[in-house]
């Protein structure tokens, strides 16, 4: 059940980059929250003419030496932020950078930590990432509430090789329980190949099972969508949803964005319309308002 509340909007410092086209990252991140009622606090990580799937020749500004200013400064302002969501790094040296804003936000409160380690997907890393980010992604899920790799970057937190077919329940608890042994207090994995089709899963510290979203497969799959699932997901969470139903309504969200999306027709690298999905993401915590009055 979603909590409402009746204070001023939760903040969480998001830190991931800008890409101009393409719909992923900061530009998907900073609208999906404010939809859902927080303050996206943008520390960008990287400008990017474009993200990386699918098109070539970006005009790409890694931010390494911008970020210690900048969180300088918001140490001045003394600020306390009540999430803190990472994606997207330029480059192993940002892990460091983010820890410290991990370990101050920790001083000044008990802000609810989501890592999402980007890195690759379908087997593949991204262009500008390499093996190494691995073992820098590994030191901040050990920090995290939660963490939401899809198969990929599961496979490479776990330094194993990429694998599609489909998982048992046994094999998918022994994935989550490994993602949990980092340090996490919540493991998730997005686009996990079950016995029938596809599945988001997740499990807390300490459950002896998992739990499973499955949805149907549609016939495309577009960038950014990552991105999507895990902003809804933490929107979700901060606003005090549970593990599964926050899991439950990004996988909505993302389902229903690719399934308008490619209705439409539209370049696949242009991402999914999210200009023209946000107002379902926002019904979807009305209907639940509406649930909870007449409760
Ligand atoms: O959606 C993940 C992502 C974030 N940032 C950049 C990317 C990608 C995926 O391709 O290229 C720059």
């Amino acid at each position: 059940m979603t909590q409402r509340f009746s204070g001023p909007a939760p903040s969480v410092a998001a830190v991931h980059d800008l890409s101009g086209v393409g719909r992923c990252a900061l530009t998907v991140v900073i609208p999906v929250l404010a939809a859902m009622g927080l303050q996206p606090c943008p520390l960008p990580t990287a400008v990017l003419s474009s993200h990386t799937g699918g098109y070539t020749g970006m005009a790409v500004k890694d931010l390494t030496d911008f970020m210690p200013g900048y969180i300088a400064h918001w140490k001045s302002l003394d600020l306390k932020f009540d999430a803190l969501y990472t994606g997207y790094l330029a480059c192993e040296a940002q892990s460091d950078l983010v820890l410290d804003l991990f370990a101050w936000q920790k001083r000044q409160g008990k802000p609810f930590i989501v890592v999402d380690p980007v890195m690759g997907d379908e087997g593949e890393l991204y262009s500008t990432m390499t093996m190494a980010m691995a073992r820098e992604m590994r030191r901040l899920c050990a920090m995290a509430d939660v963490i939401t790799p899809n198969l990929t970057e599961a496979h490479l937190l776990l330094g194993e090789d990429y694998r599609s077919a489909p998982r048992s329940p046994a094999q998918v608890r022994d994935m989550l329980s490994a993602l949990l042994d980092l340090g996490p207090e919540n493991a998730l994995i997005t686009s996990m190949p079950v016995e029938n089709g596809l599945a988001n899963v997740c499990m807390r510290r300490g459950d002896a099972g998992y739990y499973q979203c499955a949805y149907p497969m549609l016939p495309v799959q577009y960038p950014g969508t990552g991105d999507l699932f895990a902003s809804v997901l933490t929107g979700a969470m901060v606003r005090g949803e549970d593990l599964q139903s926050a899991m439950d309504r990004a996988s909505r969200a993302v389902y229903r964005a690719v399934k308008d999306t490619y209705a439409l027709g539209t370049e696949i690298r242009a991402g999914v319309q999210l200009e023209l999905s946000l107002n379902a993401i926002w019904d979807d915590l009305e209907e639940d308002r509406v649930k909870f009055i007449v409760v």
